[in-house]
């Protein structure tokens, strides 16, 4: 049987399942090969001179990495001429990135975190790349970058498509088109995605935890409350011993989920209580939960599903709790006594 590319999976969805379309097929077709550019460029490490900083800040006064700036290109440049989108908006990036004049416009918003996990970046652990898609609303206004803002402002219930890209010890690209989730991992001889495993399904229960646990004295107090419960293994009232993970890449820690279960947190905390959390909506939390979702998890504030928060602002951020069903349910539970 001939191996399916990613290509002629969406083909293949598009024809018996008709939930895509040709534009939507040709947008993921060409987001993954800005993903390909960006693994070719992170594989060449400090022989590519693409490690360090950049010397910039983005919007949330971050220091941006080289990688973060090229990698943020690359899905730009490649994104603007195809005619299937409307416009674009990244983590990296103030406001919204309008298709120029110069090329044809089509219905789709491409929001995406181009490196995500920037603090792994020279130590050469695992990054990614975190991508969602949306209907661009009949009439918006796309006449400047400032108004292009509102098109974007749609919930997570809204997505057509997401999906991830991991550059580790293999470079795999996660999807969903909203019918369960795809994984492709990449050939690099025959430079394509293919796919390795159809129908994600994470386990509702786990015995393994994701969270900065150096953040523990700024935790509200259910989560303290949670995660304490699972330090106590056995002898606690869960009843079982954990184990617990951090990469700090949100892609690896949420693909370790994908494939065996857990949880993972990046809960509220007072140091950034103003913000509204540390990790952002409409790059990570929405485009995360929706995979979950499509793989039978669960993914909330806390206090809320996260698909569906209305957003106020583009770079609005947002606590995360998901992973295995029944764990994050027990700790959203926690949230509300
Ligand atoms: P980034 O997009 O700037 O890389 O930040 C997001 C990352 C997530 O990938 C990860 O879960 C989290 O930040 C790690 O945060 P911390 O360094 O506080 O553990
Ligand atoms: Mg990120």
């Amino acid at each position: 049987m001939a191996q399916r590319t990613l290509a002629r999976y969406l083909t293949e969805e598009q024809r018996d399942k008709g939930i895509i379309t040709g534009d939507l097929k040709f947008l993921l077709e060409i987001v993954s090969r800005a993903c390909q550019a960006i693994s070719v460029a992170i594989g060449k490490g400090g022989l590519g001179g693409v490690l360090g900083e950049a010397g910039s800040d983005n919007i949330q006064g971050e220091a941006q990495k080289k990688l973060d700036v090229l990698s943020n290109e690359i899905l730009l440049e490649a994104n603007e001429w195809g005619g299937h989108l409307a416009a674009m908006a990244s983590e990296e990036m103030d406001l919204p990135h309008l298709v120029p004049h110069r090329f044809p416009k089509g219905e789709y918003l491409l929001t995406f975190d181009p490196l995500d996990g920037s603090s792994n970046i020279d130590v050469n652990v695992s990054i990614g790349t975190i991508f969602s898609v949306l209907k661009c609303p009949e009439g918006a206004d796309l006449s400047t970058p400032q108004a292009a803002e509102a098109a974007f402002l749609q919930p997570g219930t809204a997505q057509v498509a997401a999906g991830y890209a991991v550059y580790g010890p293999t470079t795999l690209l996660v999807l969903s088109v909203g019918d369960g989730v795809a994984v492709f991992t990449l050939d690099r001889e025959q430079g394509s995605f293919l796919l390795t495993q159809d129908q994600v399904r994470i386990p509702a229960d786990t015995k393994e935890f994701a969270i900065n646990m150096s953040n523990r004295r700024f935790w509200e107090e259910p989560v303290r409350r949670y995660v304490d419960e699972m330090l106590a293994g056995r002898e606690g009232p869960l009843g079982k011993d954990y184990n617990m993970r951090w990469v700090a890449s949100m892609v690896a820690d949420v693909h370790r989920i994908m494939t065996r279960g857990g949880i993972f947190m990046y809960p509220l905390d007072s140091k950034m209580q103003e913000q509204g959390g540390k990790l952002r909506l409409m790059y990570e939390a929405n485009p995360m939960a929706f995979l979950v979702e499509q793989a039978g998890g669960a993914a909330t504030t806390g206090r809320r599903r996260i698909l569906d928060i209305a957003p106020e602002k583009l770079h609005q951020r947002v606590p995360v709790i998901l992973g295995s069903k029944n764990e994050v349910e027990r700790v959203t539970a926690y949230h509300s006594m």
